[in-house]
């Protein structure tokens, strides 16, 4: 592929749902990886970035400890993560993803940031701040989606995405936030620059 090809977005197809090390696809190339609460809209997300119907919304069961893989083209990739609804704490976190995720998000090479997927009506809540401490920590990229946006008339909306864009380095020193809406579409363009800019050329 040329470098500058766009990540084909609409093009994306399911690679597989791993439940363990030896079922992820080879470390070679870029990942994204979208995290959240159980519920947040990660896999509404995922699709309103793709195309309609690649990650089954709300259809996963709650505790499942996949990490489900899409392939955007030869060497880019987008992970669903398991979503974390129950963590207090960094150690509860990684108690409740288990260790194949802990095991992911450490050593994961081609995995080049994630995306946290917040409702913009319940942001920052316990696991949201443990995973951003994490990332933090680790050195890992993170992005921001405060999502159903389109649950909020524009003014509280605006608002939420300032309180965040307030608290966040604190927690991350130099993550982004938007807001977004699987919904409406509202911020697709944006998000999908900022995973550009992470996967490059794989
Ligand atoms: N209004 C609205 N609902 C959404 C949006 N994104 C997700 N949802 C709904 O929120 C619920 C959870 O979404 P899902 O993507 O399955 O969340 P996940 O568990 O984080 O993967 C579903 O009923 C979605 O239809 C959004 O942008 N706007
Ligand atoms: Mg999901």
């Amino acid at each position: 592929m040329g470098s500058t090809a766009r990540p084909a977005f609409e093009r994306a197809r399911f690679l597989v749902a791993a439940h363990a090390p030896a079922q992820l696809p080879p470390d070679r190339g870029a990942e994204v990886a979208f995290a959240g609460r159980s519920n947040a809209g990660k896999s509404s997300a995922i699709n309103a970035l793709t195309r309609a119907g690649l990650a089954r919304a709300s259809k996963q069961p709650g505790r499942t400890r996949q990490i489900v893989l899409f392939a955007l083209d030869g060497e880019r990739r987008l992970a669903d993560l398991p979503g974390y609804g129950y963590a207090r704490a960094p150690r509860e976190l990684r108690a409740h993803w288990g260790r194949f995720l802990d095991e992911y998000l450490r050593t994961r090479a081609s995995l080049r940031g994630l995306v946290l997927v917040m409702d913009v009506r319940h942001p920052l809540r316990e696991g949201d701040r443990a995973l951003l401490a994490w990332c933090a920590e680790a050195g890992r990229p993170v992005h921001v989606l405060l999502t159903k946006a389109d649950k909020l008339r524009r003014g509280p909306a605006l608002e939420a995405l300032r309180r965040v864009r307030e608290a966040l380095p604190a927690l991350h020193p130099r993550a982004g936030v938007q807001l977004f809406s699987a919904r409406t579409r509202l911020g697709v363009e944006e998000a999908r620059a900022v995973l550009e800019a992470w996967l490059g050329d794989g």
